[in-house]
């Protein structure tokens, strides 16, 4: 896509290190590194988000992950633990809009990766807790329907 930073960096038209690169994906450092070997996946065909996946594309780009992990962790071998994230949309901190998962090594409590979620169990009664996995099971059974399998 043109006009898309990581689009350049996959055609080599923007510098980046390259960690890994095949015929689905390409994986290279997070400029930020924001814990040293911070890595960027992302699928060589430009997707927004995780929003745009089909499935085969998903398939193939997340079977990788595990692999560009462990290879991580081997280079890095200080790091204690892996934080995996991807941002969908500028709410949920997305920056840049080709959807990339994020690989962040972890090396100690204050090695600058805070990531805060609020316990909210006891807000919510079991009844609103089964209605939204019903809401959320129903959509899913929808796309099933409509030949979508998951
Ligand atoms: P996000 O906020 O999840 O959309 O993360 C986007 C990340 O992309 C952010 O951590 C910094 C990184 N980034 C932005 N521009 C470049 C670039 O030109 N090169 C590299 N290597 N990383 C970039």
């Amino acid at each position: 896509m043109e006009d898309c930073i990581f689009c350049k960096i996959i055609k080599g038209e923007i510098p980046a290190a390259k960690v890994y690169e095949d015929e689905w994906v390409f994986a290279f450092l997070d400029l930020s590194q924001v814990t040293p070997g911070h890595t960027l996946v992302i699928p060589k065909d430009h997707r927004q988000d995780i929003f745009d996946y089909e499935d085969d594309l998903a398939a193939e780009v997340f079977r990788r992950v595990p692999r560009i992990a462990k290879a991580i962790k081997e280079a890095f071998p200080e790091a204690q633990g892996m934080n995996i994230a991807m941002n969908n949309g500028p709410l949920a901190y997305q920056s840049v809009f080709h959807s990339h998962i994020h690989l962040l090594p972890r090396y100690s409590e204050e090695d600058g990766f805070a990531m805060t979620f609020t316990n909210n169990q006891d807000k919510y009664s079991q009844a609103e807790f089964k209605q939204r996995a019903e809401k959320i099971g129903q959509a899913i059974k929808l796309k099933e329907d409509g030949d979508e399998e998951i």
